[in-house]
């Protein structure tokens, strides 16, 4: 087995497992943790291995159950747009696939290369557009869950009203189609409405591994826009970019589909560190003021940086602002979604928001725009050692954490003359706040710094830990910062009843007791 499995995208954490298994369907899947049940062999659910905080890789020598070979898609609706698909299939992928159909994943980020539809269900995965096409609790339809064995078998199922006792109905939890096999959990429906009792694939979503294998799923997608209008905006304070947020959702209405932030930090890092990407909104000379040419356009994303050392203290972002603010719209008529956005450029130019911006008037420079946004974890993980926190704030003060934590290293000894920078960016429209802290090493005297002091600060403001990436290896210890004792207690009774052999990518999830 290759590391390309024990070890996770950062290359953080790292197994010692000798063996990684391909299995192509879900009979195989079921085969293989019937089997492991058996032996109480652990296992780690694996997908496109993009997972970010350690939970897609063993910790020991776990057995790593791949789905990259279960990668057909099953079913298109060309009519409701609903989608089933084997768990392995990546997720740009599929957006090829139901794009040439009209349709769009109602998901996108920018590990959408490689991520699969299977982890991205078993992260809960929030990504770029959440703000306009909602969180996967509310498109997945059904999904196929491979579960582990019980412990005892499974008591016999009551008869049917109106039907004979050994009439064949599988036993367990199986219901349709589970072929009397109790570990297939079948809800693979396309149904939009479906209120029969507990809505159990809920259960998986965000379940990290720890309670079964996804091996489908099945997913509304939405109509593929006939119009996207991209800008890129620079404002000079946070609450400038808030107030810029409430202004798009006030005048955007129904087209907006995304509203992103990233700070100058942020920005140096990413036009340094990743070949081809530039901040249209920078004079490329200068090193990071704001040009002066107003509502230019994008360039295209193909011009030259001027690039330092990577340890340069331009290129450790010691300071916040300006802040730039990545705003689309999704529609169908082109001049309409255009005037609105100009109308909202105007509004926020006119009163103070925005310092400049940029409208993008090609597919081209819109990718361009959402290339710099996209590569900063990309352009994190070139830089050195990163330190990721993903975190929900209310939206306000969501930078006071960035400011408090730059200021608290820097003190400490960990500012920009060593080679730190502390970097904020984020789904701003969904509250959601990505805080990374980007070293030269990994430091244990720095870590201390960080934790727990960045998740005492988002338990004093009622946020949570994790907003999308989940909690996997990382944040296990953490869990009690967001969960109640009750919660917790309860999740624990949960994977108890599901897993009682607790073979599913254990130290995942679950704070150790
Ligand atoms: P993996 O990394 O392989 O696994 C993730 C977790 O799910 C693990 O606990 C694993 O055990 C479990 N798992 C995987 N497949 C299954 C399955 N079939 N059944 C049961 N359990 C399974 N995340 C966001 O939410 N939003 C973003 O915007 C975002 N952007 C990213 C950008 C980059 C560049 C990178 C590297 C990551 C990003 N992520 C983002 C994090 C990550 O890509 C997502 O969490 C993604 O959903 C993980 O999918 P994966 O297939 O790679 O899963
Ligand atoms: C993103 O939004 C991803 O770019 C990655 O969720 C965030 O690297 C991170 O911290
Ligand atoms: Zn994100």
């Amino acid at each position: 087995m290759g590391s390309v499995c024990r070890r996770d995208w950062q290359k953080k954490y790292v197994g010692r497992s000798r063996v990684a298994l391909k299995p192509r369907t879900t009979e195989q899947v079921s085969e293989l943790l019937r089997y492991c049940s058996s032996r109480r062999l652990a296992v780690v659910p694996q997908g496109g291995n993009t997972g970010l905080v350690g939970g897609s890789v063993p910790v020991f020598d776990e057995v790593v159950i791949s789905t990259a070979a279960m990668n057909r898609v099953l079913h298109f609706d060309e009519v409701s747009g609903a989608l089933v698909a084997q768990a392995g299939c990546v997720l740009q992928s599929l957006d090829e696939f139901v794009g040439q159909r009209g349709f769009m994943m109602p998901l996108d980020l920018g590990a959408k290369g490689s991520c699969q539809i299977g982890g991205n269900v078993s992260t809960g995965a929030g990504g770029l557009r959440l703000l306009r096409y909602g969180s996967l609790h509310g498109s997945v339809l059904g999904l196929e869950v491979v579960l582990p064995e019980p412990l005892v078998p499974t008591p016999a199922p009551l008869p049917r009203a109106g039907a004979g006792a050994g009439d064949g109905l599988g036993s367990g939890v199986g219901g349709k189609g589970s072929g009397g096999d109790g570990r297939v959990l079948d809800l693979l429906r396309t149904l939009r409405k479906d209120n029969t009792g507990y809505d159990l694939k809920q259960l998986f979503i965000g379940a990290e591994g720890t309670l079964g294998i996804v091996t489908a799923v099945a997913i509304q997608c939405a109509p593929r826009p006939a119009s996207v209008q991209v800008a890129l905006l620079a404002c000079p304070s946070f609450a400038a970019v808030t107030a810029t947020l409430a202004a798009a959702r006030r005048r955007l209405g129904e087209v907006l589909s995304a509203v992103e932030f990233l700070d100058t930090a942020a920005s140096t890092l990413t036009t340094a560190h990743l070949d081809g990407v530039r901040n249209p909104l920078v004079a490329e000379t200068a090193g990071g003021g704001v040009n002066g040419g107003g509502w230019g356009e994008a360039t295209g994303g193909g011009g030259e940086v001027t690039r330092g050392s990577a340890w340069s203290p331009a290129s450790s972002g010691a300071s916040g602002g300006p802040f730039y603010v990545l705003v689309e719209t999704h529609g169908s008529d082109e001049e309409h979604d255009r005037q609105k956005m100009e109308r909202f450029l105007e509004a926020v130019m006119s009163d103070g928001c925005v310092a400049d911006g940029t409208l993008a008037s090609s597919e081209a420079q819109a990718a361009a725009i959402w290339r710099l946004r996209e590569g900063i974890a990309e352009a994190l993980a070139r830089r050195g050692a990163v330190y990721k926190y993903d975190v929900s704030l209310p939206t306000s003060g969501m930078y006071d954490m960035v400011e408090a934590l730059r200021g608290r290293l820097a003190a400490g000894g960990f500012g920009p003359e060593a080679g730190v920078a502390v970097v904020g960016y984020g789904h701003i429209g969904d509250g959601n706040l990505h805080l990374n802290v980007s070293a030269p090493r990994y430091d244990d005297v720095l870590l201390g710094l960080i934790e727990p002091y960045v998740y005492e600060f988002v338990a004093s403001r009622n946020g949570s830990i994790s907003a999308e990436h989940g909690i996997g290896l990382m944040k296990a210890g953490a869990l009690s910062y967001s969960k109640g004792p009750v919660a917790v207690q309860l999740m624990r009774a949960i994977k108890a009843a599901v897993d009682p052999g607790g073979i599913m990518n254990p130290y995942k999830l679950l704070p150790r007791i």
